[in-house]
């Protein structure tokens, strides 16, 4: 029998994994302790709503005559920005009391390595990319893996157009030559400058919600979309080039030709390895017809004799980029322990 071996990083992720589990039984504890809900007579009927931001127990509730600060019911599961909830006003603060059931829910891996949902209900996911946080290896390619296996629709955003010299074009044109070809929609905004008009119309009647590293701004965006919103913003690290983590909740803003539009917390990386390989796969819409083509069926597409990605690489049906980063995103799953 072979000896148990796990890897270095696995070690790292079950330690955290267990350092998550015990932080949050020590969060869980103080539930309902220090929370006094308002007394039931003082409360308004039963409304439908839609979560704007979760702050711990408590959470904002949009309805049509405007937010609502509310309290948990406390066996109301978790909720998150986007869920439809029902809930009963209060004159100072009201009551979540129940959630309906979720369209879609989009998840990404915490610090400590477990799932979280960052909102719910969303169709259509804006991929914010910029010259300065220059985007991570696979990014582009990471988020749009995570939006088909949503069922969103993806649209890709390149901002700060105003520092793009010949150098950040140079990189982002060969970043984003793939893309166009495969049906995914490329914009590009300045949004410190109000230059935004490809962007608004791309989000009447969605629920879109904007992602990316921290500092490539959407906040900004969403201050450009909505002057009343007034989010607070933050310049880039001087000397890292990096943003600072200026956004720590995702919340969700009415747009005023319908629609609404989320705005995210950036992020440091976009683990997909809770995800398996045929998941990925199907994150690759373009390698739907090729995938089961290959003459082994375990192939792992690496080199393998009557591979047919490697065939659809030769003949131009798949981008050489696209086929690097599919095999990059497999390599970081997470493999199942070895017995
Ligand atoms: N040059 C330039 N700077 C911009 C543009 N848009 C935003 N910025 C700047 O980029 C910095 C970061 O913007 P934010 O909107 O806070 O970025 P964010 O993506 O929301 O960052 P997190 O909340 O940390 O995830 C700010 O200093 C903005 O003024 C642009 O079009 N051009
Ligand atoms: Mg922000
Ligand atoms: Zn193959």
């Amino acid at each position: 029998m072979s000896k148990r071996r796990i890897t270095h990083q696995q070690r790292r992720r079950i330690q955290e994994r267990q350092a998550a589990k015990a932080a949050r039984a020590r969060e869980d504890g103080d539930t309902g302790a220090n929370t006094t809900l308002p007394d039931e007579s003082s409360l308004g009927p039963e409304r439908p709503g839609q979560l704007v931001a979760r702050y711990g127990h408590q959470a904002d509730v949009l309805a049509d005559d405007g937010v609502h600060r509310c309290h948990l019911r406390s066996n109301l599961g978790s909720v998150v920005t986007g869920d439809r909830v029902v809930f009963r006003a209060g004159e100072d603060t009201g009551v979540i009391v129940a959630r309906q059931t979720r369209d879609t829910e989009l998840q990404r891996p915490d610090k400590y390595g477990e799932l979280r949902s960052v909102a719910a209900n969303i169709d259509q996911v804006v991929i914010v990319i910029a010259p300065r946080p220059e985007p991570h290896g696979n990014l582009v390619d990471r988020y749009l893996v995570a939006t088909e296996n949503l069922g969103a629709q993806a649209v890709i955003l390149v901002n700060k157009v105003d520092l793009l010299d010949e150098a950040a074009t140079a990189m982002m044109d060969a970043l984003l030559a793939p893309y166009p070809a495969l049906g995914y929609p490329v914009i590009r905004t300045q949004a410190a400058n109000g230059g935004i008009d490809e962007l608004a119309p791309l989000l009447q009647n969605h629920t879109s919600i904007l992602v990316g590293q921290s500092g490539v701004g959407k906040t900004t965006l969403v201050n450009a979309l909505l002057p009343d919103a007034d989010q607070r913003v933050g310049a880039l690290s001087e000397e890292r080039q990096k943003g600072r983590h200026t956004t720590t909740t995702s919340r969700l803003f009415p747009m005023p030709g319908g629609g609404t539009l989320v705005d995210s917390p950036g992020i440091r990386e976009f683990g997909l390895w809770h995800m398996d390989r045929a998941e990925v796969e199907a994150g690759f819409r373009e390698f739907r017809e090729v995938i089961g083509q290959c003459r082994f069926r375990d192939c792992a597409h690496n080199g393998e004799p009557g591979c047919a990605l490697e065939e659809a690489i030769d003949s131009g049906r798949v981008h050489p980029n696209r086929a690097a980063s599919y095999r990059h995103i497999v390599t970081s799953l997470d493999e199942p322990l070895q017995p």
